[in-house]
């Protein structure tokens, strides 16, 4: 298997991806406007990643393009639970790729604890050999699932996915801990987006930013 070349034109895919959505930010900014997004992150699987889950899944590499659905990922981070379902509506109106599923993993959280927005997408790369179709995974979550989802994530990595029961039953806990601030955050939404746009016109003043 020639990796590099497998997974070019993925890495296309992550850097276009988060050029575009960090984009929408910008405009936010420009306008002086709450943005829905705090920050957009991207990679590219790891090899090893990739070759243990297709062991895990049972994926042969001839159909790693259409079953692995997450080598490329782009991981939008929002403040509120409301500004995911405005990127996902901005996600949907969008005509540079195309929507192949979607997985609410907020209404319905995952045994684990875990809730994110999933957006598996089908986006054409121009390649040299012509126009190349490429599935990719959009993740939106709050900050707060967000801290919740990396400190799991490295949990598992230490335990190799066997994690100790009494750690999972605080997991869980901490899920819904996670899941109580955001909607508390939620009920204080105005206030809090009036004080940052205070708080950015000061700085601006000041040419902080
Ligand atoms: P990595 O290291 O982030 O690449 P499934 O079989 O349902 O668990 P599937 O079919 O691959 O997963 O699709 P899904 O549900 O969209 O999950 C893909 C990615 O979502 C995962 O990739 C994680 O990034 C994230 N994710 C899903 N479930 C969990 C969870 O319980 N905890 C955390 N922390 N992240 C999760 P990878 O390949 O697992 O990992």
């Amino acid at each position: 298997m020639n990796w590099d070349a497998f997974l070019a034109p993925y890495i296309q895919v992550t850097e276009e991806l988060k050029v575009k959505l960090k984009g929408i930010r910008a405009q936010y900014e420009l306008e002086s406007k709450h943005s829905p997004i705090e920050f957009v992150t991207a990679r590219v699987k790891p090899v090893s990643s990739i070759v243990d889950k297709a062991n895990r899944k049972n994926i042969a590499f001839a159909h790693l393009e259409e079953k692995m659905q997450d080598i490329a990922g782009v991981r939008v981070v929002c403040q509120f639970v409301d500004d995911i379902y405005t990127i996902v509506q901005m996600i949907q109106m969008r005509s540079d790729f195309e929507i192949i599923e979607e997985k609410d993993y907020i209404a319905s959280k995952k045994p684990s604890g875990y809730r994110s927005y999933h957006i598996i997408i089908r986006y054409p790369v121009a390649t040299i050999q012509g126009e190349k179709q490429v599935i990719a995974e959009i993740q939106i979550r709050t900050l707060a699932m967000n801290f919740w989802a990396t400190n799991e994530h490295s949990l598992n990595y230490k335990y190799k996915g066997q994690i100790p029961t009494h750690i999972k039953t605080r997991l869980k806990r901490a899920a819904e801990a996670a899941f109580q601030l955001d909607e508390e955050m939620a009920m204080i939404k105005d206030e809090v987006q009036e004080a940052q746009r205070i708080f950015n016109q000061y700085k601006h003043k000041r040419g902080e930013s």
